[in-house]
């Protein structure tokens, strides 16, 4: 097996025998045949809609699905690949039967002078019979991902290439997720929709070559155009999905969240997903149960219409998702997984957690229910009235809260003393200290940058890599009523810092490059790399990412977004020097 999608790949290279995550090889050969699968639907469903033929919704709901599922921490169940696989080949013979039905006779490009299509039919014409996949068994389907996968590429192509190829790639699983997540929430947009198949077309083109055959023009390559195309859609990704969230649950407002424990039974919700909270809220009202959520679903505490119907609504236990093993064992209650970041579930609480939507554990109980579905948490919550709950909480003075909810509308409600306190001088620079988070002792460099950050600055953050510093006490913004550390939500909120940004730059008459404003990001999985993505399109410069660069990135295709961007990497034994050099605006 070969992946290095993710930031905590094995020796800062790539995963090669089993994931740091769990992956085994199979499942990673089941992923890239699933990938190769995406790909040819993606080429048949771009080339419907270049020829006017209407491409079932179906067709991009699978793709965002499927991709999704593929993101690191999300799903490990070889069975549940099988069914995604079946299904794409399923709609690409939908499509060819659409494209059939409005006299299309002519098929999509199959070039023959792709290197990494070598073992294969080309993935528009790599066409499995459903029959063949559905009596396939698991080893049969992990010997043909062998034939498609990253490991076998990456003997074949130029590493420059690929990595960039694998951006594209890994960027489009982040904006798979995000259309996923807002598909839930009933939102969806046709040009994200179109540009999943584009995307995944392009990677089958002739055109994703020009690196290979001009080096010289990579700084104008038709590749370096998709990763920026990448980042515009991620744009519109993020603004449906802030849509969904916003349309149905209100604006996030500031909100103080328990994190002291509280008697009573208990369900912990974990993962990103509002909608399955909300559903959960209201199939435990009345029940005597309450419900505490976990790492990124902190922020669900702002919404107005979670926070005022659901009293049951009790607080945050836990951190970020990499202690979710000791932090699970621990919780006297159900758990219910929703999206990443999954971890191997231990024994002590094997029987006692759910996963749903497209996050999967071999063994673990499954929730089923597609977007727009209302889904049965009976399970769960029987479990919940079963096991004890917290028998204990501390006294009323001492219950410890954090802050959460200043998205983007709560934030723009005191842009006039954001801009008061910058014209009087009490405000001196923003930073936006967010991001993933995960195992590595470097990434204290984060928890270093936030708590050296100079009393007349304010802190930024969104994401589960706050976790690590989101119950210090910085304090408030002298000569204003703000607290200097404000939470922007999950990692998926990043369209509030967006927004935020975008509002001060027009109100001080410059651009977002011209405020004093840094970006100290951290990453891990492929919904920062859309996120990073979305950044540079929008030209955004002198963000740091850390602690360390993609593997998937070459010195060489790395040297051209440094040059372009001035993309940094998080100085990590040095949080000082880059504290100080972000204070002079580098
Ligand atoms: Fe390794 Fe990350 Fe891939 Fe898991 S997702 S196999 S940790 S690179
Ligand atoms: Fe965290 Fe997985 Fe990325 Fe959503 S939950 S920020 S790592």
């Amino acid at each position: 097996m070969f992946c290095y999608q993710c930031e905590q790949t094995a020796r800062g290279t790539g995963c090669t025998t089993v994931g740091v995550c769990g992956k085994t090889p199979e499942t990673t050969y089941l992923q890239d045949l699933l990938t190769y699968s995406c790909k040819g639907l993606g080429c048949w469903a771009h080339f419907a809609a270049q020829q006017g033929v209407e491409v079932p919704t179906q067709v991009y709901s699978l793709l965002h699905a499927a991709t999704f599922a593929t993101l690191t921490n999300v799903n490990f169940d070889d069975a549940r690949f099988k069914e995604y696989i079946v299904e794409c080949h399923a709609l690409r013979e939908k499509v060819e039967a659409a494209l059939k039905a409005a006299g299309v006779t002519a098929t999509p490009p199959t070039p023959a002078g792709l290197p990494w299509f070598d073992l294969l039919p080309h993935p528009a014409a790599f066409k499995p019979s459903q029959a063949h996949l559905h009596n396939a068994s698991i080893e049969h389907l992990v010997e043909t991902g062998k034939k498609a996968s990253l490991e076998h590429r990456r003997h074949v192509v130029d590493p420059t290439l690929l990595g960039l190829h694998e951006m594209i790639c890994y960027g489009l699983r982040g904006l798979g997720a995000y259309a996923h997540h807002a598909e839930v929430l009933g939102e969806r947009d046709a040009s994200v929709d179109r540009f999943m198949a584009e995307g995944y077309a392009f990677l089958c083109s002739e055109d994703s070559l020009d690196l290979g055959k001009a080096r010289q023009g990579l700084r104008s390559s038709a590749t370096l155009a998709m990763v920026d195309a990448t980042g515009a859609a991620g744009l519109t990704g993020m603004t449906i999905l802030d849509r969904g969230h916003t349309t149905k649950f209100g604006h996030p407002e500031p909100t103080a969240v328990r994190i002291s424990p509280k008697v009573g039974k208990a369900i912990l919700i974990s993962g990103h997903d509002l909608q399955d909270t909300y559903d959960l809220l209201v199939q435990t009202e009345g029940k005597g149960i309450n419900v505490w959520t976990h790492g990124e679903l902190l922020p669900a505490h702002g919404y107005p219409v979670l926070k005022k119907r659901f009293p049951h609504l009790a607080g945050n236990y836990g951190g970020a998702w990499y202690a979710q093993q000791k932090e699970f064992a621990e919780f006297p209650g159900p758990i219910l997984m929703t999206t990443n970041c999954i971890s191997e579930p231990k024994k002590s609480y094997h029987d006692r957690i759910w996963t749903t939507g497209e996050v999967g554990w071999p063994g673990v109980g499954h929730i089923e229910g597609k977007p727009g579905q209302t889904k049965d948490y009976s399970a769960v919550i029987n479990k919940a009235l079963e096991m004890p709950g917290f028998a204990w909480e501390p006294k009323e003075e001492e219950v410890k809260t954090v802050m959460t909810g200043f998205a983007r509308n709560a934030v723009l409600g005191v842009a006039g003393e954001v801009v008061k306190a910058v014209q009087e001088g009490h405000l001196k620079h923003i930073f936006l200290v967010g991001g993933c988070d995960g195992h590595e002792p470097d990434r204290k460099y984060f928890t270093q940058v936030a708590d050296g950050t100079p009393d007349d600055t304010l802190l930024l953050t969104l994401g589960c890599g706050k976790f690590r510093f989101y119950d210090h006490d910085y304090g408030m913004l002298p000569g204003t009523s703000l607290p200097r550390m404000l939470d922007m939500g999950q990692c998926n909120d990043a369209y509030s810092a967006i927004v935020v940004a975008s509002k001060l730059a027009e109100v001080f008459g410059t651009d977002v490059n011209g405020l004093p404003l840094s970006l100290d990001l951290s990453w891990l999985e492929q919904k920062a790399v859309i996120i990073l993505l979305t950044l540079l399109h929008l030209n955004v410069k002198n963000i740091r990412i850390g602690p360390k660069a993609p593997a998937f990135l070459t010195p060489e295709s790395l040297a051209v977004i440094v040059d372009k961007w001035n993309l940094q990497v998080t100085d990590v034994k040095h949080p000082e020097a880059d504290l100080a050099a972000m204070l002079q605006g580098h």
